[in-house]
């Protein structure tokens, strides 16, 4: 027998439309969650989502062959300027198909070896900015992760530098990147009379999007007048030469741009929030940061002028826990959407048509005790330990997605993040000045608002040397 999906209370004309902050929706319906428990459904005029986060729920609807990704809302808002690029196109669009196949070999274990030394480029670049702080000066976490992590996806995808660390504003790509988001995820929430409204708003982000097409048509022009294109090793000189063997075709120069800026906007937040939370968990877990610290220390050692090599990094085991136990608690792309193939039923009783919106909210289904024990709520890379690992269902941990859409870029940014933060760790006392308190703050992605630290170089008498074993030098095939 069917059965209705908790709601709360709607009030009249607008529904539910104030039952949740609308700065931080996610930390909303987690609340919501908390209380209604692993389904509910939220309504305003015109639009109805349900929003699923217990382990049995996910699982049923992370099966494939009845469920899709569904580009919900807010991801149809940021297709007026990524198109049909691999996150904001339908599966069913030729496109999707097309970019996916072309792709996919970019984001192998071979390919992550090539883009090695960029990544140590831009690492290199904020380890030497915090070298050069004054003992007083304090890092502004986020804004430095983002600067890393965008300059490291224009350098591996575009053979472009946003020099971000030479500036003291973040580049104006990035703001009109912010602002359109910004914008679109707004736009999910306004009442059709309410978006009339809009002129300004309307016309700002007109003026945000012609912005980035431009800079990102003008990467594409010079790549192409240029002659020498085809000895690049990035993301662009594969989109212009890579031919999807199914449709034997190429992607046309538009969805090239849709591309772009795709990765631009999703390997950037996403990891920048991603090692934010890391060293905020670690500044506020000194026995898991001593775990950290002698890990880096038995792999890397103490000579800070030999760069990392990829075998080091896949060694960092234990680092590579601290990152997705911070992807467990705050998934930093938090929400995705499905819609079933045919209308259907899930666990027995509750009804899922065609036209609502089913959403998965990630940090819930992360904390669900049936799985995660009974300490889900606790901070423990030891909940990724080879035995948890071992034993843990399928489709527990989703912080990239599922099945075919599931993230391309997963093992590009767990490399990213693991090599930059084993590189802070080899370096750096990480102090907690302020004592920081979280604060979420929600755009596309989550990320801890306004976290500052100070850092003060490691020096020998502080390594735990004992088990370092010097490498034999490998060199990093390109
Ligand atoms: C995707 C993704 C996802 C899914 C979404 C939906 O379903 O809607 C997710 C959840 C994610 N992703 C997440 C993440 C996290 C992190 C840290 C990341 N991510 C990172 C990155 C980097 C890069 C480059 C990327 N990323 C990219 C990407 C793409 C392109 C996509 C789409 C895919 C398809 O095909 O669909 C994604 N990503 Fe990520």
């Amino acid at each position: 027998t069917l059965t209705p999906i908790p709601q709360p209370h709607k009030k009249p004309l607008v529904g539910n439309l104030y039952d949740i902050d609308p700065a931080v929706p996610v930390l909303g319906m987690m609340e919501l969650a908390r209380e209604l428990g692993p389904i509910f459904q939220l309504e305003i005029p015109g639009r109805r989502t349900v929003i699923v986060s217990g382990f049995e729920l996910v699982d049923e609807l992370s099966d494939e062959s009845r469920f899709d990704k569904r580009v919900w809302r807010p991801l149809l808002n940021v297709r007026s300027f990524s198109g049909d690029g691999l996150f904001t196109a339908h599966t069913q669009e030729a496109n999707w198909h097309k970019a996916h196949n072309i792709l996919m070999p970019n984001f192998s274990m071979r390919a992550m070896q090539g883009y090695m030394p960029m990544m140590q480029d831009i690492a290199e670049q904020l380890l030497e900015k915090w070298e050069r702080l004054n003992p007083n000066e304090e890092i502004d976490v986020p804004g430095d992760m983002t600067r890393l992590t965008l300059d490291t996806i224009g350098l591996c995808g575009f053979d472009y530098r946003f020099n971000s660390f030479y500036r003291e504003d973040a580049h104006p790509f990035v703001q009109s990147m912010v602002n359109s988001l910004g914008e679109s995820m707004a736009r999910g929430r306004r009442l059709p009379i309410q978006e009339k409204l809009m002129v300004n708003k309307h016309r700002q982000f007109q003026s945000d999007v012609d912005y980035m097409n431009n800079l990102v048509d003008d990467l594409i022009r010079e790549r192409k007048a240029n002659s020498n294109t085809a000895d690049k090793k990035d993301l662009l000189s594969y989109m212009l030469s890579g031919i999807d063997k199914q449709s034997g075709q190429g992607l046309d120069d538009v969805n090239i741009r849709y591309q772009i800026i795709t990765f631009l906007i999703a390997g950037h937040e996403t990891t920048s929030g991603l090692l934010s939370f890391a060293l905020y968990f670690l500044l506020k877990h000194p026995d898991v940061l001593a775990k950290a610290y002698a890990e880096v220390d038995r792999v890397l050692g103490p000579d800070t002028s030999i760069k990392p090599t990829f075998q080091q990094i896949n060694k960092l085991r234990y680092v590579s826990q601290v990152l997705n136990e911070s992807l467990r608690l705050w998934p930093t792309a938090p929400l995705f959407s499905v819609y079933p193939y045919e209308e259907t039923v899930i666990a027995d009783k509750y009804r899922v048509d065609k036209d609502s919106e089913w959403a998965i909210l990630i940090p819930m289904l992360h904390r669900d005790k049936s799985v995660w024990g009974e300490d889900a709520e606790e901070f423990n890379p030891d909940h990724f330990s080879h035995e948890a690992e071992a034993t843990r269902p399928a489709n527990a941990f989703k912080p990239f997605g599922n099945g075919q859409r599931a993230c391309i870029g997963r093992q590009f940014a767990m490399q990213e993040a693991t090599l930059v933060l084993g590189q802070i760790l080899q370096r750096f006392h990480l102090i907690d000045h302020t004592n920081y308190e979280l604060k979420v703050k929600q755009t596309l992605t989550l990320k801890p608002e306004g976290l500052t630290m100070r850092v003060c170089p490691r020096t020998d008498a502080d390594r735990d040397l004992q088990d370092f074993v010097k490498p034999i030098e490998v060199a990093t095939p390109r």
